[in-house]
């Protein structure tokens, strides 16, 4: 068992100061006024109201968006209670006094798998939180054993937003953004689960725009936790716009080597062009690093037969994917869900044991947010907590098998 114990340090009152979501500079926005919006928490909490998208072609823009956060502005981080030794009982899928990441310790991957240390095929799911800047109070030991326990995942993916705004490349305080990231890295190691560490390009569009940024956070994280078995890196969430593969694969060859100074053999995952969508740029044109996956993203009520029959002709050919991000409803996060065509991605990714985490932890008043906008708790969701998304993946996950 290789994993070092860092005691928790709590960011006692962070505060998130002008933290609502309309602020931020959006995808597909040329208006330039929505950036300089510092709408305060409190002002939309409790507006409620749903972002209007328009969707074209299956693929995602962040449309104008008037949501509601549910962020809180003085934030509680779940009283951080001290975790229990990693070896604690695990009552989720494994049934074994072991915890879940002791028992298949370093992850490889093997074909178009994640393998254990065991040599046996492994799949990770669970939920990834919202942009961590936004909605600190989920980074807990609570929160995370509730997604063990009750909700039966083993794995979690921290979303740290690096353009839009206060994040981690544009106005977010870096060094307590850094510690929330250690904090749920320790929280999920006590608890015996993987973590994802997700570099959440979105805004940016292009990896390289901030790669100095995330050369100097990935090489600090993976000093850290190099000895750590139970982190994947996630090196960039979503590229899009004109972003192309090999605009990817440059930032990746200069990321990933970085990482592996201090890990040599952690799984990254690669984000695709077209916000995730694009995985047959990488199959054309594969990295030449090994235990990588790539990413593929979809959104159910947007994304249907065309993206997952590129999925099934990907794996197929043996490219290593790996669902970091999807939801039930469509491609802005919000309108209505479609759980049929979520069901056929299920089916899909059970077919392919590929491993996937569900955006988004939070109350934010929309649709992929897994819990109600007027729910303040932070652990121990009951039925009536949770949103209409938040009560079908819970159901999906419970049902779950490795
Ligand atoms: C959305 C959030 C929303 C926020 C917006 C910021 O749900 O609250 O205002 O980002 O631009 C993605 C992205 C993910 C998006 C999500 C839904 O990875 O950051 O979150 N989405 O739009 N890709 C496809 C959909």
């Amino acid at each position: 068992m290789k994993f070092k114990y860092y005691p928790a340090f709590i960011l006692a009152a962070f505060i998130v100061t002008g933290c609502g979501m309309e602020g931020l500079p959006l995808a597909e926005d040329t208006d330039g006024g929505s950036r300089a919006s510092t709408l305060q928490a409190a002002d939309i909490a409790s507006s409620g109201s749903q972002a209007s998208t328009e969707i074209s072609n299956g693929s995602f823009p962040l449309g104008s968006q008037a949501s509601g956060a549910g962020a809180s502005e003085s934030t509680d981080l779940g009283g951080g209670s001290p975790g229990p030794s990693a070896s604690a009982g695990n009552t989720s899928s494994s049934g074994s006094a072991e915890s879940f990441a002791a028992l298949h310790g370093a992850l490889s991957v093997k074909g178009t798998s994640l393998t254990d240390q065991n040599g046996s095929s492994v799949r990770l799911y669970g939920m990834s939180t919202h942009g961590i800047a936004w909605f600190p109070q989920y980074v807990s030991y609570d929160a995370f054993r509730t997604l063990r326990d009750d909700w039966n995942t083993n794995c979690v993916r921290l979303a740290l937003y690096t353009d839009e705004y206060n994040g981690y490349s544009n106005g977010g305080n870096q060094e307590e953004l850094k510690s929330l990231v250690k904090e749920g890295i320790d929280y999920a190691t006590d608890l015996g689960m993987y973590v994802i560490v997700d570099w959440h390009v979105l805004n940016d569009r292009d990896p390289n725009v901030h790669k100095e940024d995330a050369v100097g956070f990935f090489r600090e994280i993976s000093s850290l936790y190099g000895d750590h078995t139970n982190i994947l890196y996630e090196i960039c969430n979503e590229p899009n716009g004109s972003t192309t593969w090999d605009n990817i694969k440059s930032y990746a060859n200069e990321v990933i080597p970085v990482i592996r100074e201090n890990d040599a053999d952690a799984v990254i995952l690669v984000g695709t062009p077209t916000w995730s969508q694009d995985i047959h740029q990488a199959a054309a044109s594969p990295l030449e690093f090994d235990n990588v996956m790539y990413t593929l993203h979809f959104y159910a009520a947007t994304h249907t037969d065309d993206l997952r029959s590129r999925l099934e002709t990907c794996v197929s050919e043996g490219l290593p994917v790996f669902i970091s991000e999807f939801g039930m409803c469509d491609a802005s996060g919000s309108g209505g869900n479609d759980f049929g065509q979520a069901e056929k991605w299920m089916e899909l990714m059970d077919k392919y044991q590929i491993s996937f985490c569900c955006w988004n932890l939070a109350n934010k008043a929309e649709t992929s947010s897994v819990l109600k906008s007027g729910c303040d708790k932070t652990s121990d969701w009951a039925d009536d907590d949770l949103s209409e998304s938040g009560r079908w993946i819970r159901e999906r996950f419970r049902g779950q098998t490795e």
